[in-house]
């Protein structure tokens, strides 16, 4: 072949790395896909075609060669050129701002302290070092002097760069940070091993540590591994800037993945603000923080503060209340829901836990407890997640005694002693009982009288079973029968809390159609499914005739949810409660003309949902989207008037883009909504 071909492909070659660099950077460092998934891999398997057919311009910084074909035989030992510290952490503000004077005592200095602010992932402590731009070797931190060759994993992770770009990049540079696996990855490796049968992983820092443990790469690429740099450890050969938040940004004109929430603060006032920010926001964030870092920014001023032991003096870690704790099971009961769910609860010896103190927790379902072996008697690792219901993640199995016992699901309902079910393949036991079944009744009655349902004011989780155990209330018409004197007479209720009830179960009586038709309960009709409904159908006699055809033309109604609406009303109960509910006067109020295609900012427009959203879940997002006067529908066609696009999407962008469909992302829509 003549050179010049030979140059063109190298050409070729080169233009397809630096194309699908530029696309892996916008995806996994900016969260903002450049490209569509099926042009990405376009892209790739011609760049693996012509490598194959010209194998001598292969390099390793190559995007094709992130997985190495071969499992390794061990790890081998790194030793690290600058120990790799920990962090000195606190647990209170009292802790902070005792941190604060001893630095302002040490420099000597009354003026506010400038701190970069940052979460603190639960991950991986990973070192990375790149000589003259190519990733070289990485390593975990070990015990902080020596720590294990994992190159070959962290090349898998694809938000690490294998060549830095830009320039000026220091000839050798030791980068060093937190390796973690996202929330969405972990759930969806959870969910893929439970449906394989293979043991699942109990929190995403394990998962995280599981992943780079392994010797084979082709495992560790299949693991949605992510990270987020933190500090420069050795550097040769180049300058650095002089803070900590400019070097930080430096690094992420690198290529480098940094995190977006860092944040400068000036005194320790805005670090328990910023503390308190991140709090508030962590349930919300795409990965597990177990609290924040701050660090004093300048680096001169780092070097005179210098270090204790194995931990900096110009760094601290303030720390969330632990989310996870050890303690004993003692007995476990099972709580019958709304639709005679049995949910096996937890009793356990109390224990203090995400900042409260907790004495129950949910096993989920019987297939949870099976597949956990969790026992009566067990020491279990109890997690409080933010508003989360507690729940027991798994047991110390190697602390039995031999004395625990294992949990039965009860024959018959602990409520109504009816008999309890369980459908061959279905996880989730049921009472048979229906609304015979006290329990069902009074939560069928809370969810009735709830704030995303009638909205009735005051009439609380805690007074629906007062009124119930009274004999007061035993069908949901019957709240609205209740009189003044037999409010008051209850305990803990005088006369005026008794007269602002009645006028809030007043109030109450023309509730919008959608609210009415979602506090019937309907199995799996919840808020977006029942505006839906709504929408289509005028009134609830109307949407009890539908048959199960009709309802499956609706968006987003499948055969299932199909079902249960057709089964709710072929029950008499049902239809008598809804009988009495109009005798007593409740007549929900279709949405009109008016309210639904002159006022709201989305009426008439059709939306279709993809990705992972980062700022709400996609059934907040469809609901607030209807909310609007949108319609959110399942695929996109050329009906579509906008795609809402998050992190991962897939075909659905691929074809809007096709149809030009117009692509709107979250902000833009929170924009929308706060017109
Ligand atoms: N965000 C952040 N996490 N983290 C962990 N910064 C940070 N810094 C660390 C560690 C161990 O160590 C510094 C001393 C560089």
């Amino acid at each position: 072949m003549p050179s010049r071909d030979h140059k063109g492909i190298a050409k070729k070659i080169a233009q397809l790395r630096d194309q699908l660099r530029q696309h892996a950077h916008s995806y996994y460092v900016l969260d903002t896909p450049s490209v569509p998934d099926a042009e990405y891999d376009r892209l790739f398997r011609e760049l693996q075609q012509l490598e194959a057919e010209y194998p001598k311009y292969i390099t390793a910084d190559s995007p094709t060669q992130r997985v190495g074909a071969e499992p390794l035989a061990g790890f081998s030992q790194v030793k690290h050129g600058l120990p790799m510290l920990s962090l000195d952490n606190v647990f209170s503000d009292e802790d902070l701002i005792a941190f604060d004077k001893r630095i302002h005592d040490r420099l000597k200095t009354d003026d506010d302290i400038e701190y970069a602010a940052e979460p603190k992932l639960d991950g991986l402590a990973v070192s990375m070092i790149y000589q003259n731009g190519q990733l070289l070797q990485a390593a975990t931190r070990g015990d902080g002097t020596t720590g294990e060759d994992v190159t070959h994993n962290v090349k898998t992770i694809q938000a690490v760069p294998l060549c830095l770009s830009g320039k000026n990049y220091p000839a050798l540079l030791e980068v060093r940070g937190e390796v973690y696996m996202p929330k969405k990855g972990f759930a969806a490796l959870n969910a893929k091993a439970r449906k394989l049968g293979e043991k699942t992983f109990v929190n995403p820092r394990n998962a995280a540590a599981g992943s780079l443990r392994q010797l084979d790469p082709r495992i560790a690429a299949q693991r949605p591994l992510a990270m987020y740099c933190y500090s420069v450890g050795v550097h040769e050969g180049g300058d650095l800037p002089e803070t900590h938040t400019a070097m930080l940004k430096q690094l992420a004109l690198w290529g480098l993945p940094v995190c977006a929430e860092l944040k400068l603060v000036s005194g320790v006032a805005a670090c328990i603000k910023y503390y308190q920010s991140i709090q508030q926001k962590r349930d919300k964030l795409a990965y597990d923080i177990d609290g924040v870092v701050y660090k004093v920014n300048a680096f001169n001023l780092q070097q005179q503060l210098g270090f204790v032991a194995r931990a900096p003096r110009w760094a601290v870690a303030h720390k969330f209340p632990a989310q996870e704790e050890l303690t004993i099971i003692l007995d476990v009961e099972f709580q019958v829901g709304r639709t005679g769910a049995l949910t096996p609860v937890a009793r356990l010896e109390p224990v203090f836990v995400g900042g409260v103190t907790v004495s129950n927790a949910t096993l989920h379902n019987m297939d949870e407890v099976e597949r956990k072996d969790i026992r009566v008697g067990d020491r279990v690792i109890v997690r409080r997640a933010g508003d989360v219901i507690p729940e027991v993640v798994s047991a110390v199995i190697a602390e039995r005694s031999g004395r625990e016992k294992k949990i039965q699901l009860p024959k018959k309902c602990p409520v109504c002693q009816s008999t309890v079910e369980r459908i061959e393949g279905e996880a989730v036991a049921r009472c048979s009982g229906g609304l015979y079944c006290k329990a069902q009744r009074t939560e069928a009655i809370k969810h009735f009288a709830s704030r995303k349902a009638m909205d009735i004011d005051g009439l609380g989780e805690k007074l629906v079973e007062q009124l119930v155990e009274a004999q007061l209330v035993s069908t949901v018409a019957d709240i609205y029968r209740l009189r003044l004197d037999e409010l008051a007479g209850l305990e803990r209720m005088g006369i005026k809390s008794a007269e602002n009830l009645l006028t809030a179960i007043d109030r109450s009586r023309q509730p919008a159609l959608a609210r009415y038709i979602y506090a019937l309960g309907i199995r799996e009709v919840g808020e977006a499914t029942a505006l839906n409904l709504a929408a289509e159908y005028p009134d609830v006699a109307a949407l009890a005739r539908a048959s199960l055809d009709e309802l499956q033309r609706i968006s987003d109604i499948g055969p299932i949810v199909a079902q249960h609406i057709v089964n709710f009303f072929a029950q008499a109960h049902n239809r008598e409660v809804i009988a009495a509910l109009a005798e007593v006067g409740v007549v929900p109020q279709a949405p009109t003309i008016t309210s639904r295609q002159q006022n709201l900012p989305l009426s008439g427009k059709t939306f279709v949902i993809t990705g992972t959203l980062s700022t709400m879940t996609r059934d907040e997002a469809k609901l607030r989207l209807q909310q609007a006067g949108a319609k959110v529908t399942g695929s996109v066609s050329a009906k579509t008037d906008y795609l809402l696009a998050g992190e991962n999407a897939g075909s659905k962008l691929t074809k809007a883009e096709k149809l030009g469909v117009e692509i709107m992302t979250e902000d833009t829509l929170e924009r929308v909504f706060r017109q």
